[in-house]
Order: C-alpha cells, then sequence, then structure tokens
C-alpha cells in the first residue's frame, strides 16, 4: 500500500459548548474539519498513510489547519499557502430546531480552497498515491474547484489510482436538484466507490427506495463498491452482485456532524487491510457511533483499539 491523497476544503469549526439556537450563543469550542479531511484523518488513525491536497489562507486558521494535519501524521507538502484568501471557517448549531440534528453556518465563499484552479495540480500530486478520496462538496464550490477536481479524478485514474467518492450534498453550497445531480454526476461515472447517504439519495432521486438505488447504480456504473449510509438504520453494501447489510449501533447522539466521514474512513481502512465487505460495514458504523457520541469531526475518530472495544461492549 502506497498512500491516499485527499482533496478538498479544510475549515476551522466553530461548535458552541451549548446545544440549542446559534442566536444565543456565547462560547464555542475551535475544531477543524472538512469531509475528506475528516475521512483521511480516519483513515491515518487507521494506520493508513495518508497525504491531502488543499489551500489554506495566509493567517493564523490556515495554521492550525496545517498543525492539526500534521498532528494526525497527514503529510502537508501539498498544502498551499494563499497569501491572497483567507481559510474557510464555519459554525455549528446544534439540536436545533429538531433534537438531536446539526446545521451549519458556512463563511467560505472567496476562501483560500474555493480558489484553487487546475494549475495548481502538478505531477507531483500523484506520487506514491493509490487511492484518491473526494467528496460532493469540493465540486460544489465553484466552477474552477470542480474542474480542478475532475482534472485530478481524470488523472488519477490514468495513473491507475483508485477513485472514492462520498456525493455529499450540501443544499447550502447547490440550492436545487438539477444543479445536484450536474454537481455529482461526473464524479459517479468515474469513481470505483462510491459513497451516498439517505438524505442525499431522497434530495437526488424520485421513487421507492429500490427505484433511488437503480437511479444511483445507473448513474455509477463503473463502480465496484457502493455503499448507502442510512443513518439509524444502518449502512448497505452493494458489491458483486450481492447487497450486505449493517444495523446502526445505538447511542446518544451529541453532534451527528463528521459521523459519514468516519464511516468512510473506517470502511475503506477496513478494505486496505484486508477485511471483507461485511466486516468493512460493522467498522464504518461503529466509527460513525463513536463519531456522533462527541463534539467535533476529528477528535472522535477511533483507532483499531477503540473500535475493537466498542464492538466488545457492545455484544457483551
Ligand atoms: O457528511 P459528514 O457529516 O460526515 O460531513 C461533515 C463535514 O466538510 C462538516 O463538518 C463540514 O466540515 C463539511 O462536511 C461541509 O463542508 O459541510
Ligand atoms: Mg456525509
Amino acid at each position: 500500500m502506497k498512500k491516499v491523497l485527499g482533496m478538498g476544503e479544510i475549515m476551522v469549526q466553530f461548535n458552541p459548548t451549548e446545544k440549542g439556537p446559534l442566536l444565543y450563543q456565547r462560547m464555542f469550542e475551535r475544531h477543524v474539519a472538512g469531509s475528506e479531511a475528516n475521512i483521511i484523518i480516519q483513515m491515518q488513525k487507521l494506520d493508513v498513510k495518508t497525504s491531502f491536497f488543499t489551500a489554506v489562507g495566509s493567517d493564523p486558521f490556515g495554521e492550525i489547519i496545517i498543525n492539526t494535519l500534521r498532528e494526525e501524521g497527514v503529510e502537508t507538502n501539498l498544502v498551499k499557502i494563499d497569501e491572497g484568501n483567507p481559510t474557510g471557517i464555519y459554525f455549528v448549531q446544534r439540536s436545533y430546531p429538531y433534537p438531536g440534528k446539526t446545521t451549519v453556518f458556512y463563511y467560505r465563499e472567496n476562501s483560500a480552497a474555493s480558489k484553487i484552479t487546475c494549475d495548481d495540480i502538478k505531477e507531483e500530486v500523484f506520487e506514491d498515491v493509490d487511492m484518491l478520496i473526494i467528496s460532493g462538496i469540493t465540486p460544489a464550490l465553484n466552477e474552477s474547484v470542480r474542474n480542478c477536481a475532475l482534472k485530478i479524478v481524470e488523472m488519477s485514474k490514468s495513473r491507475g489510482i483508485k477513485v472514492v467518492f462520498d456525493t455529499n450534498i450540501r443544499i447550502k453550497l447547490l440550492k436545487n436538484k438539477e444543479k445536484a445531480l450536474e454537481c455529482v454526476q461526473p464524479f459517479l461515472e468515474k469513481a470505483d466507490i462510491v459513497f451516498t447517504g439517505m438524505g442525499d439519495l431522497n434530495f437526488l432521486f424520485k421513487g421507492e427506495f429500490e427505484d433511488k438505488k437503480n437511479q444511483l447504480k445507473e448513474l455509477a456504473k463503473n463502480t465496484e463498491i457502493m455503499v448507502i449510509k442510512m443513518g439509524e438504520k444502518g449502512a448497505i453494501a452493494l458489491y458483486d452482485g450481492h447487497t450486505y447489510k449493517q444495523d446502526s449501533f445505538k447511542v446518544p447522539v451529541v453532534d451527528e456532524l463528521g459521523a459519514g466521514d468516519a464511516f468512510d474512513g473506517a470502511f475503506l481502512a477496513s478494505i486496505l487491510k484486508g477485511y471483507d465487505v461485511k466486516t468493512a460495514l460493522k467498522y464504518g458504523c461503529a466509527a460513525g457511533a463513536i463519531t456522533v457520541s462527541l463534539k467535533g469531526d476529528i477528535e472522535p475518530l477511533p483507532k483499531w483499539n477503540d473500535l475493537k472495544l466498542f464492538l466488545d461492549i457492545h455484544s457483551s
């Protein structure tokens, strides 16, 4: 195994110490998060070698992001420092208006990561890489990042690098179904492994669950493994003509953000370790459950020992 490369925006997250409306929050914890970075860090915690391609501002938030990646063991030589644009940040509102549900408020327009262009892609990006992780958030940032994301995917494919895509539709970035479909379609067509969630499936397609699943399969024709995350209902994986299912693990929900990414990271690390799809689903669901029970996307991400302990306690 060489290394896994992530591409996307990493932001500083401000997460209130209390649940409830953001309007009344006065105290915040500072975290670092971003879908692809969360996946990469989960994989790194599960002994996979990783690297990240992004840009941050020449500001303290950018420094915090680079320090965080380094502390977690992720290679940072592909992180560009943009002198002219700031690091993106966002605020989180937990358990309001619906208990257990989290809302995000982005301040990421014109951020350093949103200014990445195809010119930033150099051959060194692909050095020693055998898997690329990208999500629907990245092409949703703007056209230039979208082109860059597509180019990275195409260049990866032509170098025999496996492409992993999580649809991760963000309505705040994409506005409507047509835009969302247009954004994810070229990535679905090229990905070797696809992750999606029930929210994304419901947003993108019409009909019963089976119809939606078939419409997704139709788009993602070349996919080897397709995983549908169903939150409290667990997850299913479609692989080699079979459907595998895993129930979720019931835990108290503190902050649901990042659970999908924890799932992806643990699932992929399991596959790379040689586990079968059924076992990978179990580790994915366990990592997701561990992540929702704490604030922050990165801090709760488990190592192999934590996953095994969680599963032991759960089955005892
Ligand atoms: O799908 P997830 O809940 O695992 O993703 C959460 C992250 O990148 C979130 O923390 C934020 O950093 C983001 O997705 C985003 O841009 O919404
Ligand atoms: Mg997700």
